[in-house]
């Protein structure tokens, strides 16, 4: 099924271009990737962006092929925040899980340990911010695999940009057949492009990332 740019996408696209969260420009990716868009997780710092960010998160673990799970674990640093607010609001829905991630510093003092949180155990979901290349995602299912007791069972991230991985698969398709677990985006390029046309005025923006996803885009 095509998928349907909504209401809720809309607003949440609007909201992260008037916030400065979705850029155009020319970004060097991690990935060294140059790109001519970036999508920055780190900027949506007010309560209301938290908020509809959450209730994105929220939504698409109702609502897709992640199955039942028992924790939500968010990669430091972006991860970590991201996690916390959407077990919020699935608890204020109802719905009971914990929540964990991990440190980027091991600790020598105090508790020790690299994670914090919920114990790794049970049915895991990670909850990521962009996947590209799928470099972060590969370093975060690596620490749940580390656990004897975790199972992963899907990944949700904020925005999938697309872009074939490691070889010439997308990176969904390479990282869903290696691990067996779903990945669901709530917004992705398509998702981005489709509200550019709509919205009309962005021309030049739209050609770059067309020529960029020549590149390196997979067929949408
Ligand atoms: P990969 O590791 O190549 O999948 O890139 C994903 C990571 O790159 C994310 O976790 C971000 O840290 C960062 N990133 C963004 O935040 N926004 C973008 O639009 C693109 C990237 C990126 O560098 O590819």
């Amino acid at each position: 099924a095509a998928r349907e740019l909504n209401q809720e996408k809309i607003a949440f696209i609007e909201a992260a271009i008037e916030h400065g969260v979705l850029l155009f420009g020319e970004f060097t990716l991690k990935s060294g990737r140059k790109s001519p868009y970036f999508f920055n997780a780190g900027l949506l710092y007010t309560g209301s962006l938290l908020s509809s960010t959450s209730k994105a998160y929220a939504k698409i673990l109702t609502s897709s092929r992640i199955p039942e799970f028992d924790v939500l674990f968010g990669p430091a640093y972006k991860g970590i925040a991201l996690a916390a607010i959407t077990a919020v609001d699935l608890s204020r829905a109802g719905r009971e899980v914990g929540f964990a991630y991990n440190r980027k510093e091991k600790k020598d003092h105090g508790e020790g340990g690299v994670l914090v949180g919920s114990p790794l155990k049970g049915r895991i979901v990670i909850i990521d911010d962009v996947l590209t290349r799928g470099t972060a995602i590969r370093e975060a299912i690596e620490i749940i695999k580390s656990q004897p007791e975790a199972t992963l069972v899907g990944v949700v991230q904020l925005v999938d940009r697309q872009e074939r991985g490691t070889g010439d698969k997308s990176t969904v398709q390479e990282v869903e057949e290696e691990f067996g677990v779903p990945i669901e985006p709530i917004l992705n390029l398509q998702d981005i492009i489709a509200y550019l046309e709509k919205k009309g005025g962005y021309t030049k923006e739209l050609e770059d990332i067309k020529e960029y996803r020549k590149n390196y885009g997979i067929e949408i």
